[in-house]
């Protein structure tokens, strides 16, 4: 293992001499709580290293595909027994239909799913797929959802686009979004509206099941129930982008959790076990119109690479272990309610949006059920927090708008010293106000 003594100050301005902004995906920058990022080395179980040897209780998880933690011995096994027989070939393998079964077998509403390499390769699929299907033009998407940086989506997304502010981007053209509208998440009146204007021409909503791109915002009662009756009543889609939920919140999911199916499904992230893989799936007569079954083209050449299925079906399989899910939400609910009553203490406005393993602190007085509470945040005192937890040896997402993941790797001397970090941080935060 290579150690370099640089500082990540100095790999960071190298870094901006190649690579625009220094990384290779914005939200890593840390441009919304300012300073320098820190350069990682490597990772093990629920901690991370930077290069300069400090250790950090790892609440990113690569934003979501580690739920096993880092270098998960059965992933590391199923990658080292794959890499003896090659790293790709192009062609079909046995690996992509076992994954394939497998994920038919955990999540309620995929008959037939198709693997690609990222979460926004998932949902521009599912989005061209929609139309295709429906012969309609129309996408309605949630203000603060965030479905991955193509073009059609890139209207008041969440994740990056909050963080940095982004309205829109430059280089989308007018055609590209013209046809996405955009509703408040957990609005269903609004969204009737919508529907009564546009219904005919409405090819699928696309949501978030919970978002996480606003920070995590759980769908009130109702809503998801109402997205799915207004969208059968309009002969339109439900895509559900699970990108994040998948596998995440339930085995299968948000729609496992909500008992709600959707028309299609997107995943990405744990599905491919810290490797890159995204997959689009659904009902059969809707996928059955995916090239070359059928005339709606999608394609990749690294679609269903060997390695990144092995990855996948090793963290899978070990997910059907009894009893995680409920280690993740004890472990999980101690965390959230530990850091409450710490922010209580220290007489900080604070609250935590939870579901299972997923969560967000929010420095608000009030609930924050949409976009719009999410932004009246206050972000300086996530500033504050962000940079004393970081020096304390917790790291947390560099942005307001993301979640903290939970893994299995973490144990409750690990909740135990975060909790006790926030102590410390909770108290920077009210000696900052
Ligand atoms: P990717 O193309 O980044 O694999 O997935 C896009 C995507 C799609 N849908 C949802 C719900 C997502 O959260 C994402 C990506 N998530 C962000 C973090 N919130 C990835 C982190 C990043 O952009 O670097």
């Amino acid at each position: 293992m290579t150690t370099t003594t640089r500082p990540s100050t100095e790999l960071f301005e190298e870094a901006k001499r190649y690579i625009p902004g220094g990384v290779n995906s914005p939200v890593r920058s840390f441009s919304s709580v300012g300073g320098t990022p820190r350069f990682i080395e490597r990772g093990d179980g629920p901690y991370i290293f930077d290069v300069e040897g400090r250790r950090y209780i790892d609440y990113v998880c690569s934003w979501g595909p580690l739920i096993l933690g880092h270098r998960p011995r059965e992933v590391l096994a199923a990658l080292s027994e794959a890499m003896e027989r090659g790293t790709t070939f192009g062609a079909a393998t046995r690996a992509e239909t076992d994954l394939a079964r497998l994920v038919v077998e955990l999540v309620p509403g995929i008959e037939l799913v198709r693997m690609v390499n990222s979460g926004t390769e998932a949902t521009m699929s599912a989005v061209r797929l929609a139309r295709g299907f429906t012969g309609r033009q129309k996408i309605i998407k949630f203000t603060g959802c965030y479905h991955g940086h193509a073009d059609p989506f890139l209207v008041e997304a969440g994740s990056g686009m909050a963080t940095l502010g982004l309205p829109g981007s430059p280089g989308v053209p007018e055609t590209a979004t013209s046809a996405t509208l955009v509703c408040p998440y957990n609005d269903a009146a609004t969204l009737e509206s919508i529907f009564e204007t546009h219904g005919p021409e409405v090819a699928a909503v696309i949501l978030e099941p919970i978002a996480a791109n606003m920070g995590v915002v759980p769908p009130e009662p109702g809503f998801l129930q109402s997205v799915a009756k207004l969208c059968r009543q309009a002969g339109a889609l439900v895509i559900f982008d699970e990108v994040i939920t998948g596998f995440r919140v339930a085995l299968g999911g948000a729609q496992e959790l909500y008992g709600l199916t959707p028309d299609l499904t997107c995943l990405g992230k744990i599905i491919g076990g810290g490797l890159p893989v995204g997959a689009y799936g659904g009902r059969r007569d809707v996928m059955e119109m995916v090239s070359p079954a059928g005339p709606v083209y999608q394609a990749g050449t690294l679609s269903g690479n060997p390695l990144a299925m092995a990855a996948g079906l090793a963290t899978l399989r070990a997910l059907k272990a009894p009893g995680l899910y409920d280690t993740l939400e004890r472990r999980s609910r101690r965390l959230a309610e530990g850091l409450a009553e710490r922010a209580r203490a220290n007489g900080v406005p604070f609250r935590v949006n939870r579901v299972g393993s997923l969560l967000t602190p929010f420095f608000s007085l009030r609930p924050v059920r949409s976009y719009e509470d999410a932004k009246n945040c206050d972000r300086d005192a996530y500033r504050v927090f962000f940079w004393t937890m970081l020096e304390r040896g917790v790291y947390l997402a560099p942005s307001p708008f993301e979640a903290m993941f939970v893994s299995l790797a973490h144990r409750d001397e690990d909740i135990d010293e975060t909790i006790e970090s926030a102590g410390a941080a909770f108290a920077a935060v009210a000696e900052a106000n």
